[in-house]
Order: C-alpha cells, then structure tokens, then sequence
C-alpha cells in the first residue's frame, strides 16, 4: 500500500513505536526552533539537563514576541537567549529580524524533515514540506538535548484542492473554509496533508498560511508536498541545494479525504470570538470598523504586503481607521523599502511597526473600547488583542487593506484594480541579524537579569488527589484565558510566581486568591480544554497555585502535554454529562490514584459535597504515566542523568 507524505517522513524519523494511528511513536527531531516568549523557560530547562551543545542537525533562538521594551525585563531576556543559545551551539535571530516561523521558512526549512518548535504555529514549515510540529518548550529543549519527541501516532486527512482561486481570493479564505469545515477542534489528533490539482498554483508563503492557521483546528500538523513550487522559492532563497521532491504516493490511503474546489471560495472572515466563528465577507460587509491590522506569521510574507501596498497606492487610510502594519521578517521589510512598496503603505497613512508578532500578541496596538478590529492574523479570542471589548474580525491581506480604505468591512471584489504581484525570482537573502553559536568548547558567559526567576517544580504524585473545584469554565477555553499574554504581562514569562496572579483571571477573577486560600485544588473544563497557544505557563501558573488535577470533556493536544509535563494529571469524564453534575466549591477525592492510573481502567472521582462517583479517562501512553507519577518530565530527566 502507499504511503501518504506525512508517513513517509514518519517513517524516516521514526525511532520507537509502530506507524499506527493511536499508537505512540517517538520521531528523531532535525531541527528546532525557539521564540523569546517561550525561550527563556525552554533554555532554562536545557540547562537543567546539563547538555553542553545541542544535538539537532540545526537549533534557532528567535526574538520576536517581546519586543516592547517598557523596562528591563524584556531586555533582559534577549541578552539570557542570546548568552546560552551562543554556549549551546543554537543560532540566534536577533530582535528585528522577524518572525520565527516566517524567518524559519525563509532561511532554514528543509524538506523532508522535523522542526520541533515552542509554538503553537510551528506547522508554517509544512508550507515547505517539513514535518513541523509545536511543542512546549521542555518538550524542546528535550528535542535539542537529543532526545525523541513522542506523540500519538495521528490520523491523516487528505484535503485534496481542485481549481484555481479567483482574483481577491485567498490563500486565508482556503484555511477559513477549512476552519469553517472542521472547527477549532476538527484536527486534534490528526494531520492535515494538502495534495490536488490546485497546489501548483499556490505559492509557498500561500501554502505557508494555511500550515500555519492548521494550529487553530488544533491538528498537530499540517503539511504540502515538496515540488517545482517549493524548488522555486527555495531557489529564490538562494537555497536551491536543499530542495528534494516529496510527493506522496499516488495509491496513499488516508483516513479521511475532503475536497475542496478553489474556484468556489470567496471572500471569508472569521467573527468574533473564534477563528471558525467563518462567514463569506459579502454577509457581513458595511460594519464599521475602528482598526485594521496588517502582519503575523500567517499573513506577512513579501506578497502579501506588495498586494496591500498596490491597493493603498496613492489612496489614505479612512479617517476613522488606525491602520498597523507588522512586516513577518526583516527580509520583507527590507524588500519593501527597496522597492518603494513601504513609501506606498507609508504615503498613505500606515503606521509601520517594526519586523515581528507586535499585535497579535497584544503587544501595543490595543484597539479603543468596544472597537472593531479587523485583521490578518490567526486568533481572534477575546480580549488577545489587549481590549477585552473589542470585537476581532480574521481576513486575508487584500480584504484588510480595501477595509482600510473604506472603513467598513468591504469584500475585496469590489475594487476596481488588478493586482499584480509576482513571487520574486531572487529574494534579498542577506542572513547578517543571524549571529551563529560560539564554536564549542568557547567558555561563553550566560548573563541573567533579575528578572529571571526560577520556574515550579513539582514533586512525585502522591497516594490519593483532594481538593476543591476552584473553578469550572465552559467549552473552548484557550491558553489565552487560563495564561493571558498582553503588553503587560508578557515581560515576565520568565517569572512564573507573578504571572500565576492572573492565571484564569479572564475567566475568574477571583481564580488565583481561591486557590490559595484553598492550598490548590481541580480545575474542571469543557471540550478542547487549553486550545491555542503552546505556553507552557498555562500548566505553569497552575502548579504553582497548587492545582492538582484537571477534569475536561476533551483537551487540547500541546496543553495536554504540558500538564504531564508538570506533574499534573489530566482527565477526560467517560460520561460527559457528568460535568453537568458538579459544582465550583465541591469537594472531589482521588484515591490510590498511583494504583487506579497504573491499572488503566477508568478513574474513580468522588465527589464528597454530592456524595457522587464520575468514572474518568486518563488515556496516558506509558511514557506519560511515568511522568505523572513522578512529577513531571524534568523530575524524569534528572532521574535518567543521575543513572548515567
Ligand atoms: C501565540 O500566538 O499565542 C503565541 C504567543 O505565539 C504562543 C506562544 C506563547 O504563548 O509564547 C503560541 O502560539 O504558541
Ligand atoms: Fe507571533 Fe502571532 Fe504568530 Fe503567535 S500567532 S507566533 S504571536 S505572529
């Protein structure tokens, strides 16, 4: 039988398991990457484990998340990431130089092989046929000291793209139909692998957008074949040497197949508050709009700001439209200037950040009370932009900027334009923000600021779990509502004490005094628990308020893993409408919780208030129960050195 592409990669990379779906299979990792938000903690872990130099193929540190620079903190980090990544032989992209995943793709995506990175938009790789997957960073810096990366074996959907897009159709609209198609929760578990008459006609930052927005069904990939696209824009790259085809086969069997004609797409947005809340613009057009976003890893390649710049051509930005423009990487920027495309977007009133995430994360750029902000990137939860009011439209480059000019939410077609924006044939590949490591064996001082602290450490599971439920939140809770990340507080991701005071305040308040007054306790959640972002704070801050266990319909695949990786143990009701039965404030009793995950049958959970027993999954492979029981990964590293 044939192979799919995500199987033949599998395959390559495999080091433990067998290639079945819901087997769990360790995958040698080639490369990795890290970005400032996550990196502090994922470095701080890979000095725990005492690795002199990395032992991927290839390692990079990014800086592009915590670029506001209010106090020292930020600073402080960079220099932290910039020190140790140089002694353990990791490349560091300087502040400036762009975003991660877009820098990534530009100047180190090889095909063929596995990126392992701390974040959750990772798969923009699949863009140029890597196996490109996110992690939390200790599951990272574990990849960069050498170690397999496990996950279930997914499933792979086959989604087969016939047709060409029409003109002010994009590649956006492809993964908001998609998104539209499956939800926010319709790719956990699975790979999405792209194939069909329609790819030839897709450009490799197109192809990199929709890999990149796969993070938001909450697959753990998405990927398209290597071919004469991807050979193309790696020679434009001036990189043509590490091109190789990768196709799957022609009788590869996939476990789902859904077909997708191109030629029928229109202009589409994803409302407020999720990115599959997806309409066609033209249903929602005349809304007005206060603020129009331009940027992120989704939509910030050199094609998408030419077609805004060629729209904005000797035009202003509406009067009641704050227009912001955040370049993907310097690169483009670079080009832009060169090519008199920024003077353009500059002429006509955009307000030009510099090359990185910027507003997406919420850093700067928090649009007005109640505002309506429409923009290109990925994630549209509430209050992510830094307004909790504002209300958050998704759309492609080319919809954005027609917005801009008329102030309300405009279908792209009603321009009367052509654009014509080519793919390069040479981009300006000039590496000079790249610093290489120290050679090894160089004695490298690592500088660390005071604000960094040291992370939570959790101790081996003890004989029964009790504690009150201290809070119980409903379907879709993101990363974004259990550990915010705005202007204010991404600063101290390498200080998880301070930001533990507002884990969950989204949803509660009261969230982080209740589980210190009640010395920890259970969080209990609905489906796709923890979807979105791969910030390990958000198992972090929990154990650092003494949270113990927690009770979902379903969980989030990257969330998942970063509670085991924290000691805490995560399960799924066998019966969902037992959530219904509890209360916040009821007092729930685990015994022999050792001997009950051991013995892999359903999980008994007493509920002491209603005198009441829920039966739960715990669904561990047998490396996640070793972890669970000893507190966490980095307590089984530390037991795995000390053996050496
Ligand atoms: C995001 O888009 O939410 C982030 C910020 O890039 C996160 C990583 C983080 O929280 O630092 C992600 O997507 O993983
Ligand atoms: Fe940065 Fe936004 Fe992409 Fe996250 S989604 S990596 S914050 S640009």
């Amino acid at each position: 039988m044939g192979l799919s592409l995500t199987q033949k990669i599998i395959k390559e990379h495999l080091v433990e398991g067998v290639m079945e779906a819901g087997s769990e299979i360790g995958l040698r990792i080639d490369q990795t990457l890290t970005q400032d938000s996550t990196g502090t903690m994922a470095y701080l872990q890979l000095e725990a484990m005492e690795i002199d130099q990395v032992k991927t193929k290839l390692s990079v540190a990014y800086i592009d998340h915590n670029m506001l620079q209010e106090g020292f903190e930020n600073a402080d980090d960079h220099k932290y990431i910039q020190t140790v990544a140089s002694k353990h032989g990791v490349y560091f992209s300087r502040p400036g130089n762009g975003i991660c995943h877009q820098v990534h793709l530009e100047r180190f995506g090889v095909p063929g092989q596995t990126l392992l990175g701390s974040d959750s938009h990772t798969p923009t790789g699949g863009g140029i046929g890597m196996l490109a997957i996110g992690a939390g960073g200790l599951d990272v810096a574990a990849a960069m000291a050498g170690e397999p990366y496990y996950i279930t074996m997914p499933q792979v959907v086959n989604i087969r793209l016939t047709g060409k897009l029409r003109p002010f159709v994009a590649a956006k609209d492809v993964i908001l139909e998609v998104l539209r198609l499956l939800t926010v929760k319709g790719g956990v578990g699975k790979i999405i692998e792209y194939t069909g008459d329609g790819i030839q006609y897709l450009t490799v930052p197109e192809r990199a957008t929709i890999t990149n927005m796969g993070a938001e069904l909450g697959a753990t990939t998405s990927i398209f074949p290597s071919d004469n696209v991807t050979k193309e824009f790696l020679k434009a790259q001036g990189r043509e040497e590490v091109w190789t085809e990768l196709l799957p086969d022609p009788d590869a069997k996939y476990d789902q197949v859904i077909e997708i004609d191109l030629s029928k797409l229109e202009p589409l947005t994803a409302r407020p508050h999720s990115p599959d809340n997806v309409v066609e613009v033209a249903d929602v057009q005349n809304i007005k709009v206060d603020q129009v976003a331009i940027g992120s890893c989704t939509n910030s390649s050199y094609q998408d700001l030419m077609k805004v710049a060629q729209i904005l051509k000797g035009k202003t930005v509406h009067p009641d439209v704050s227009l912001v423009i955040s370049p993907g990487s310097k690169q483009v920027l670079n080009m832009l200037a060169l090519n008199g495309g920024l003077a353009d977007l500059i002429a006509a009133g955009a307000r030009i950040l510099e090359a990185g995430c910027g507003p997406c994360i919420g850093m700067g750029q928090a649009p007005a009370t109640d505002a309506v902000s429409v923009r290109t990137f990925n994630r549209n939860f509430k209050g992510r932009c830094g307004t909790d009011s504002a209300e958050v439209y998704l759309v492609s480059p080319e919809t954005a900027a027609i917005t801009a000019l008329t102030g309300k939410l405009t279908d792209p077609r009603t321009l009367s334009l052509d654009l014509d924006v080519k793919m390069p044939e040479q981009f300006l590949a000039d590496d000079n923000m790249i610093i290489p490591p120290a050679p090894a064996g160089t004695d490298v001082e690592v500088i660390r600021g005071p604000n960094i602290k040291p992370f939570p450490q959790n101790v081996p599971l003890g004989g029964q779990i009790s504690g009150k439920v201290l809070i119980k939140v409903e379907d879709n809770i993101t990363t974004d509502h259990i550990m915010p990340s705005n202007a204010k507080l991404l600063p101290y991701r390498s200080n998880v004490p301070y930001l533990a005071e507002f884990c969950l305040t989204p949803c509660n308040p009261e969230f982080p005094a209740r589980a210190k007054e009640h010395n920890g306790g259970i969080i209990v959640g609905g489906e796709n628990y923890g979807q979105g972002s791969s910030r390990e704070h958000a198992a972090l801050a929990p154990l650092q308020l003494g949270v113990k266990a927690v009770l979902t319909k379903s969980f989030a695949r990257i969330h998942r893993s970063n509670l085991i990786n924290s000691g805490i143990v995560p399960l799924t009701f066998v019966n969902p409408a037992d959530y219904e039965q509890i209360s916040e404030f009821d007092e729930l009793v685990i015994e022999n919780i050792r001997e009950q995950l051991q013995a892999g049958d359903p999980i008994i959970v007493k509920n002491v208030t209603k005198n009441q027993e829920y039966q739960m999954n715990s669904n561990l492979s047998e490396k996640e129960l070793t972890m669970i029981l000893a507190g966490g990964k980095i307590n089984v590293i530390k037991e795995k050195l000390k053996k050496l």
